[in-house]
């Protein structure tokens, strides 16, 4: 992830995934480190980032750190593009996904 700031990347990045089915979300930390690392799927596509949405969190990441988030796609998740957060936040916890 690049950094600070917010970039949008869903119009040249995107995966096929598939209901009840399980997968790794692999995110290679920036050049900051004691980083938290978050990621959010909006499952019902209502344009919001829930709390119910969020597949994991993961707390001290050094700089250049890898993680992987295991999350299964729920099975009632609609068929199409939803997108999906990851944000980067300096030494905090139970971070959420901010409006923004
Ligand atoms: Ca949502």
């Amino acid at each position: 992830m690049d950094g600070p700031s917010y970039n949008d990347y869903s119009g040249t990045h995107s995966a096929d995934l598939i209901p009840d089915h399980s997968y790794s979300l692999v995110i290679t930390n920036g050049n900051y480190g004691d980083e938290t690392l978050a990621a959010w799927f909006d499952y019902d596509d209502d344009g919001s980032f829930e709390l119910s949405e969020k597949i994991g969190e993961v707390f001290n990441v050094d700089a250049a750190g890898v993680v992987s988030l295991d999350f299964t796609v729920p099975l009632a998740t609609p068929t199409g593009s939803i997108k999906m957060r990851v944000r980067s936040v300096w030494s905090d916890v139970d971070i959420d996904a901010t409006t923004v």
